[in-house]
């Protein structure tokens, strides 16, 4: 474990590998695998699936570097006493939140299209965080879980950029979370929205975060 600076805007940012854990959210099969929820939305996966090879490079990485390394799930319970009726009743009937999907049940925990994709599969002891929420802090462990292990900055990948990411970077920037954000690491389905989604976390002298790339994270690990 090191102390290492790491180029990114607004600025350049001096982490402690030890007090930093990866946080990959919702890379998940109905997200960004061909066949999936996702795309039977029309959506174009390769979008998302653009940020796959970045996350497994930086995911390696901070494996190797011993860094604490989460996973989270957007999902719901199987009898959805978890999920708000503002959230399901949106969008066409047959294709919300519970209804059956092209890999099982629409967002609900335990179905294959909820799980991860197996180029980013958690490995055993990493902890994976079932989120009912848009938000990695809301209704779960997550903040329990940074403070048993000292954590004080997060890497945030995932997506989307606009929703999941955003949220849980906010939330997190609430709570006094350091957020560095590696956009090649990130996804959505609506690139413009990728892009403001970035620009929004940095600006202001970097008013949720900062926004990075994977390299320049694994450059300042690894050297
Ligand atoms: C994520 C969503 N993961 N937008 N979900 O961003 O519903």
């Amino acid at each position: 474990m090191s102390t290492v600076e790491i180029n990114a805007e607004p600025e350049a940012i001096t982490i402690e590998t030890a007090k930093t854990a990866v946080v990959m959210i919702d890379m998940q099969r109905d997200f960004l695998e061909p066949g999936g929820f996702g795309e039977s939305l029309g959506n174009d996966v390769a979008l998302l699936s653009a940020a796959i090879e970045p996350c497994k490079a930086l995911l390696s990485t901070a494996r190797q570097n011993g860094m604490l390394v989460i996973h989270t799930r957007e999902g719901h319970l199987p009898d959805m006493s978890d999920a708000h009726k503002a959230k399901v009743e949106r969008g066409d009937p047959s294709v919300r939140i519970g209804q059956m999907g092209p890999m099982g049940r629409i967002l609900i925990r335990g179905e294959p299209g909820q799980d991860i994709i197996p180029d980013l599969y958690p490995l055993a002891g990493e902890p994976v965080i079932d989120k009912p929420g848009k938000g990695a802090f809301y209704a779960t462990d997550l903040q329990a879980i940074l403070q048993e292990n000292a954590i004080e900055n997060l890497i945030v990948c995932g997506v989307t950029t606009e929703g999941c990411v955003h949220t849980t970077v906010r939330e997190a920037n609430d709570r006094g979370y350091r957020c560095i954000v590696p956009g090649d690491c990130c996804g959505s389905y609506i690139p413009e929205f990728h892009e403001v989604g970035l620009r929004m976390i940095k600006a202001q002298s970097g008013i949720f975060g900062w926004v990075t790339d994977s390299q320049s994270i694994l450059t300042a690990i690894t050297t």
